[in-house]
């Protein structure tokens, strides 16, 4: 296979700012550019994800793969194929100039005849990132076990009816922990592939429900005695590919987590398209999260409002996006987390310089994002209209209804009196819409600015 894969591409992409022609140029993403106190790489923490663009060659239900991936070849040995893609995949995040990937142990290393071989493909293929990520500086935003692929987790993985299925997941993941924790991981993933139903007719829930909990414990657990110092994260995603996941949305997830005792354990990894799903704006799930402390990371993408399925396109989304990025901004941005682009290519987007357009396009987008929601907290109005509207919380009557020293009884006696009597006030929505609005058209076009100066 050859040296370069991406040879088409030379040298690292560089800032051209809007008015660049030149395709293979950033409009927006300035890694060094200082936003809100911190470099704009920093602030936004890039991953690329290793299953969609290298582990995928572009089939779908109705056909084969489209794209270029020679080392998906299967008449290829497995570990050479398997290093061709590592060095591909290195070489793309290290022209596209992001700091982080993402992998589940399949994307890097071939199941084995037995665990005992996968481990031994596993643990070559980690050495090999390891080398790569030395030559290169890219770090691992977080790992990930594959337990939905091999036709043993149809029935799912922690929550199959068949406790050896639940052994040989826990074997997996606790491999798979133990090598993110050797890359220096920031994160470690848990998305329920397979942790749902497809019918409640051979279906136990409760028994499902308890395997799972337990599976988590065991998890959490174990990064303890490993000393992993990561933050675990779990995916929510409400369907697809079982009927009904478990993990439906952000607000069930943390509901399953306070049940079983484990809020403390976990955080959140939020997908845009699997809000979509759910039935949520993405802004939504973030604010969520954000507001009970579970926020961890982001799988960045969109859906398609047409369809009900998963369709992973990269972010074009400004207007959206900035919303989601302003919740963020207000929390004090990442800790652990960044934004992982779990985005596929469409299928005939056959040219190796398409995985470029694509992720330059989604970078841009999210570094718009980023400016516009800082223009959103910079200029105040927004967060002080919403502190105005719940500002007679602070005063006697508001302290007195959450303190628990009045009952129904004393509130009552003042409407009867008449001493009580609410005027409904306007919510302001348009107005506020009408600010994000402000923000976008005219937060500023990016240009170098200094360290601690305002943009
Ligand atoms: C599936 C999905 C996964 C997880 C990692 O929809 O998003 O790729 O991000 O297992
Ligand atoms: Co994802």
């Amino acid at each position: 296979m050859e040296d370069s894969f991406f040879s088409g591409v030379t040298g690292r992409i560089p800032y051209g700012g809007l008015d660049s022609v030149d395709p293979l140029s950033f409009h927006v993403y300035q890694p060094d550019r200082m936003v809100l106190g911190k470099r704009m790489e920093d602030q936004l923490r890039i991953a690329i994800c290793l299953w969609h663009s290298f582990n995928w060659p572009g089939s779908d239900v109705f056909g084969a793969g489209t794209f270029d991936r020679p080392w998906l070849d299967s008449r290829l040995e497995p570990m050479l194929a398997a290093r061709a893609k590592l060095d591909a995949a290195f070489e793309f995040i290290s022209k596209l100039g992001v700091p982080f990937f993402c992998f589940h142990d399949r994307d890097i290393a071939p199941e084995g005849r037995g665990f005992a071989e996968s481990r031994a493909n596993l643990e070559a293929m980690v050495g090999a990132a390891e080398e790569h990520m030395a030559r290169t500086g890219v770090k691992l935003l977080w790992g990930t076990a594959n337990l939905f692929s091999h036709p043993r987790y149809a029935g799912g993985a922690a929550t199959n009816p068949d406790p050896e299925v639940f052994a040989y997941a826990a074997a997996q993941v606790k491999l798979m922990l133990e090598m993110t924790k050797r890359l220096n991981g920031a994160n470690y993933v848990l998305w329920g592939g397979r942790e749902g139903y497809e019918t409640l007719l051979n279906t136990d829930v409760a028994r499902e429900e308890a395997q799972f909990a337990r599976f988590l414990s065991m998890v959490a657990e174990h990064k303890h005695r490993i000393g992993f110092k990561g933050a675990l994260l779990i995916e929510p995603k409400p369907q697809e590919p079982t009927k009904h996941q478990y993990d439906y949305d952000a607000a069930t997830v943390h509901g399953f987590l306070v049940r079983h005792g484990l809020d403390g354990e976990y955080r959140l990894n939020l997908e845009v398209n699997h809000a979509t799903l759910a039935g949520h704006s993405f802004h939504h799930e973030v604010a969520y999260a954000i507001t009970h402390g579970m926020f961890g990371s982001v799988d960045a993408n969109r859906g398609d409002y047409q369809n009900g399925w998963d369709t992973d396109q990269f972010p074009n989304s400004v207007d959206e996006l900035s919303l989601a990025v302003y919740e963020v901004l207000r929390s004090g941005g990442f800790e652990t987390g960044g934004f992982n682009f779990d985005t596929k290519l469409r299928r005939q987007s056959i040219d190796r310089a398409d995985l470029f357009h694509a992720h330059i396009g989604g970078i841009d987008t999210l570094a718009k994002a980023l400016l516009v929601a800082t223009a959103m907290i910079e200029d105040g109005r927004l967060e002080q209209l919403r502190a105005e509207r719940y500002a007679s919380w602070d005063g006697e009557l508001g302290r007195s209804i959450l303190s628990g020293d009045v009952l129904f009884e004393m509130l009552a006696g003042r409407v009867e009196t008449g001493e009580i009597d609410p005027r409904p006030r306007s919510g302001h929505q348009e107005m506020l819409e009408n600010i994000v609005n402000q923000e976008i058209w005219s937060a500023d076009q990016p240009a170098v600015v200094e360290a601690g100066e305002r943009r």
